[in-house]
């Protein structure tokens, strides 16, 4: 089973102009920004507990998140569970007929392997894996 969840992706139009809300309103901290250009996304990382909200701005018209935003506008965008041998687990789940995006891992804002699976084998929740090393864990 999934370890726990890593992080809630939120797709916004700007990271800047909506992080005053997190912050001002909500208390929470920017851990870091980053560019993932296997994703053409800028992530703003919010650490919560042991787990954070990525706030995910597109960085081109035509990335997942710039057509999702158009779709459906600003808002809850994936979740991403915590798993170990993510490449194993991507195997097992396509023998059992789940709908995968990507078959071999990305590399995910956080610097470690990520795959996201199919919307529509998640009834309309995009759900990511991501394998995080057990000694880079907080909550272990
Ligand atoms: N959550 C739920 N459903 C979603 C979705 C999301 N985030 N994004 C797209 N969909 C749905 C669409 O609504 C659409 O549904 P219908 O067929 O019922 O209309 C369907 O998926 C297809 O969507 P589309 O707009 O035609 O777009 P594509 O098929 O080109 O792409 C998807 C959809 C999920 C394959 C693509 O967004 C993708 O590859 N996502 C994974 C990568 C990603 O999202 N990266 C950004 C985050 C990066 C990070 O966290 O680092």
């Amino acid at each position: 089973p999934p370890k726990g969840i890593d992080h809630i992706g939120i797709a916004v139009r700007s990271i800047e102009g909506t992080l005053p809300f997190y912050l001002n309103h909500l208390h929470l901290e920017v851990e870091k920004i980053v560019e993932v250009p296997d994703q053409q996304v800028k992530v703003a990382f919010l650490p919560l507990g042991n787990s954070k909200l990525e706030l995910l701005e597109p960085l081109t018209r035509d990335s997942p998140v710039a057509k999702f935003i158009d779709k459906k506008g600003e808002g809850l965008h994936h979740i991403a569970f915590s798993v170990s041998s993510l490449q194993d687990r991507l195997n097992q789940l396509k023998r059992e007929g789940v709908t995968l995006i990507d078959d071999v891992p990305k590399n995910g804002a956080g610097g470690y392997p990520i795959a996201f699976l199919h919307p529509k084998s998640a009834d309309g929740v995009l759900v990511e894996l991501c394998e995080v090393k057990d000694a880079e864990r907080t909550d272990n």
